[in-house]
């Protein structure tokens, strides 16, 4: 059935249930002087190169690749749109490979399929594993079908294991094998008038437009007290504070201060984060943010783009979350976003429903490349976002 992920070092539809195998990687490292040192070109109108992202000219190439040819909902009116800012920002953490930012031209020249990958930790279960969190695959639509993403995975695999890296970890939408957990996507309109005009929403079952739009009313200002943005002199309080927290999930990041500063400092218009700072120990408490991604609006006659919040990391240990999270929708409503996405990881299953998300239409599954687990995971033991 998958004639490609078959082949694959991943867990395969026919292990599952086999609780004899061993947790963990699945297939030995090689030597390095055995990995394939030829790219895997697949035929003479094709070739592979390395992205220059320094580049503003092959910066440029890549967002308008993505734009035009990434991900859409299942009814196809919206496409991610991901700016170049934020490209610029999620390909180049501390310790990226350029070699690992791939793209395929055809003998014009023209950029017609990407993938990249980017080194990270991430804690599976007790042990830490040094692993490529792989992201932004894309072929262009007039060459679908023609076998051209396995080879986009071969060769970043290749390149991965060229730095004695040997595992990997990505999530689509799609069903391949074999997801260690399915998550589902939650949303919460801030813009409820834009949501309907461009078909996010329905609004049948409401009496009115102005009931509607009164149901989704935040207040102007945040309520905890101490709530702040967080600022560079805060990066060693909420490495702390994440790292404590994200130890109660089975697979999660293992940021140090470097990522941290990276990840979740903020970025006018890529990651905005907030954290609560007790007004009398100073003591830095709570902790939340967003990534912005918006979405073209493929087919709208009164609005071209959709600006969507997505929830990153949050961590509470004195404020309630529900109000932690209430207090991240204000001020993502505060900046002009139509809608606040989250999916089910981590412990947002116990604010969601109550804070006036609705379940989406499309589900994440997430993968792992080259390791096994011995069972697939619930959403909630998950504590790790990729963007
Ligand atoms: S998920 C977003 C992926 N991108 C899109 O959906 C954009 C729109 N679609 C496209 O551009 C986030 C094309 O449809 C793509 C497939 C390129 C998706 N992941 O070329 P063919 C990520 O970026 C399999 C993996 O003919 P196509 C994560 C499919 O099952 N595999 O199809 C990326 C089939 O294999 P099978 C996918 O439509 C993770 C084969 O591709 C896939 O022209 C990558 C068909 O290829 C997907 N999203 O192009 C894996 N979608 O076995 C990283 C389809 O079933 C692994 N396929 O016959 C780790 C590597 C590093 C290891 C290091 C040690
Ligand atoms: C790589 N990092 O399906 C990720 N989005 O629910 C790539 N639906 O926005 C893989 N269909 O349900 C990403 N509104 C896979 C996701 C692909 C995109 C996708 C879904 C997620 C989505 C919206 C729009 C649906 C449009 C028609 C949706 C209904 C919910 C509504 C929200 C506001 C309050 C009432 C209910």
């Amino acid at each position: 059935r998958h004639k490609f992920w078959e082949t694959q070092p991943v867990i395969q539809i026919s292990d599952l249930g086999e609780t004899s195998l061993p947790e963990g990687p699945i297939q030995q490292p090689t030597l390095l002087s055995e990995v394939k040192q030829e790219p895997y070109n697949p035929t003479a109108a094709y070739e592979l190169f390395t992205c220059d992202l320094d580049s503003e000219e092959v910066c440029s190439e890549v967002y308008t690749l993505l734009t035009n040819h990434y991900v859409e909902d299942e009814y196809r009116l919206f496409r991610f749109n991901y700016s170049k800012e934020f490209l610029r920002w999620a390909l180049r953490p501390p310790g990226y490979f350029p070699s690992w930012h791939i793209g395929l031209r055809v003998t014009s020249k023209k950029l017609v399929a990407f993938i990249s990958g980017i080194p990270a930790k991430i804690r599976i279960r007790d042990g830490v594993v040094v692993l490529a969190e792989i992201n932004f695959l894309c072929v262009h639509k007039k060459l679908r079908s023609r076998r051209l993403a396995p080879v986009m995975i071969k060769e970043v695999s290749r390149r991965v294991r060229m730095e004695n890296i040997w595992q990997a970890a990505y999530t689509a939408g799609v069903v391949l094998s074999t997801p260690i957990t399915t998550c589902l996507f939650w949303h919460r309109s801030l813009n409820p008038k834009k949501l309907i005009d461009v078909g996010f929403t329905r609004i049948d079952g409401w009496a009115t437009m102005t009931g509607y739009i009164n149901f989704y009313k935040l207040p102007e200002q945040t309520a905890t007290p101490g709530f702040r943005k967080m600022e560079p002199h805060d990066v060693a309080a909420v490495t702390r504070l994440l790292r404590e927290y994200l130890k109660q999930f089975v697979v999660a990041p293992d940021f140090d201060e470097n990522d941290v500063e990276h990840w979740l400092l903020p970025k006018e218009d890529v990651v905005d984060s907030s954290l609560v700072e007790s007004p009398e120990s100073h003591e830095i408490t709570d902790f939340c943010s967003f990534y912005t991604v918006s979405s073209s609006i493929l087919d709208s006659q009164t609005h071209s783009v959709l600006k969507v919040a997505y929830s990153y990391y949050n961590v509470s240990t004195e404020t309630p979350l529900l109000q932690l999270m209430n207090d991240a929708l204000i001020v993502a409503k505060k900046k002009d976003f139509d809608v606040f996405n989250a999916l089910d990881v981590m412990q947002n299953e116990t604010f969601l429903k109550e804070l006036k998300f609705n379940p989406g239409d499309g589900k994440l599954r997430y993968y792992l490349y080259n390791y096994r687990l011995k069972h697939i995971l619930r959403s909630s033991e998950l504590g790790l976002v990729l963007l």
